[in-house]
């Protein structure tokens, strides 16, 4: 019989993590975690960081790295700050960012909890180069966060991964758009499981979805809640292509959750919180960032093949 797979390592970290902290910053800031991450059109790899300052409120800086590890160049300035004078509902300000490049609009869209007096909500920009901002304001009301577009249309509508709160719990939906202004044909995706499992009463979407040949691939977190707080994994799930709201494989165990001593120990303890990923130029490779502990910037490294065998032996349908 051959082993079950379940606790195979999917996700190796670099020798380096973290690879970037608040000390790496060209001004005075408190922590940066949380980053949204794309490849530019030259191959530099971009992270956009949630960066909190010391009035607690968190703006969003970029920071490009030829080889996607080290190097990094970092705005001397935020990049996207918020801008509550005309969005009102960033008051708060804006946090965790996902980024997807839209191949019809040749844009990058950018994807962003606005943290508003009503909650935090779904709130979208979409870019060029990082530098200029095209502000659509908030696309989900509260509350409402993790969030990412679909690279292309799915039966000529955009399509958004969401995470509404309910009263049954924080589940992933998607919702799709004509225009990215006006959404609807809201759909549950995944279901946060009950009871005691790692990922009950609460999911939500991790980096955006990834393409490949078996469907989407969806990194998402779950959160444990224990009597010394809570627990954020990372767990996978796979879906149709054409239908992306129809899972075909959900695995029963999380892969990836906070071990090292930068996971464990933070700002907020326990927490391993990815946004953002870039594919290796063997098309196979995740380069995956998450925010360790609310308090830094991780890489791991893992498969899409591998994650999707996994799938097959760990998930059910
Ligand atoms: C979530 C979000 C994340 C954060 C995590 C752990 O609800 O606010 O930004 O990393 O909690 O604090």
């Amino acid at each position: 019989m051959t082993p079950r797979r379940s606790h195979e390592t999917l996700f190796h970290r670099h020798e380096s993590n973290p690879i970037l902290t608040a000390a790496d910053w060209p001004y005075p800031v408190h922590s940066v975690f949380n980053a949204g991450a794309t490849r530019l059109g030259d191959g530099t790899t971009l992270l956009l960081c949630r960066v909190e300052d010391r009035s607690g409120l968190s703006h969003l800086c970029a920071a490009r790295s030829a080889n996607g590890v080290d190097g990094w160049i970092v705005d001397e300035e935020p990049t996207l700050r918020a801008d509550p004078e005309n969005y009102p509902e960033e008051l708060w300000g804006i946090e965790d960012p996902r980024i997807t490049f839209i191949q019809e609009l040749g844009k990058y869209a950018i994807v962003y909890t606005a943290f508003s007096k009503g909650g935090p909500g779904v709130a979208l920009a979409l870019t060029e180069e990082f530098r200029h901002f095209e502000r659509y304001g908030l696309i989900m009301q509260p509350d409402d966060k993790d969030a990412a577009l679909l690279p292309r249309r799915i039966d000529g509508g955009f399509a958004l991964l969401h995470r509404p709160m309910t009263d049954t719990g924080a589940h992933i939906w998607i919702s799709f758009s004509p225009d990215l202004r006006n959404w609807g044909g809201h759909k549950l995706v995944l279901q946060a499981r009950r009871g005691g499992w790692w990922d009950a009463n609460k999911v939500g979407l991790s980096p955006p979805l990834i393409e490949t040949p078996r469907g989407w691939l969806m990194l998402y977190h779950g959160v444990r809640l224990t009597a010394a707080g809570c627990l954020y994994r990372i767990g996978v799930a796979l879906f149709d292509l054409n239908k992306p709201e129809h899972c075909l494989l959900r695995g029963g165990s999380w892969i990836f959750g906070p071990e090292a001593d930068y996971e464990r120990h933070g700002d907020v303890d326990n927490v391993t919180f990815p946004c953002g990923y870039t594919l290796g130029a063997d098309g196979d490779t995740i380069n995956l960032y998450y925010g360790a502990a609310d308090t830094s910037v991780a890489l791991a490294s893992g498969s899409v093949r591998q994650l999707l065998r996994w799938l097959e032996e760990d998930g059910t349908a």
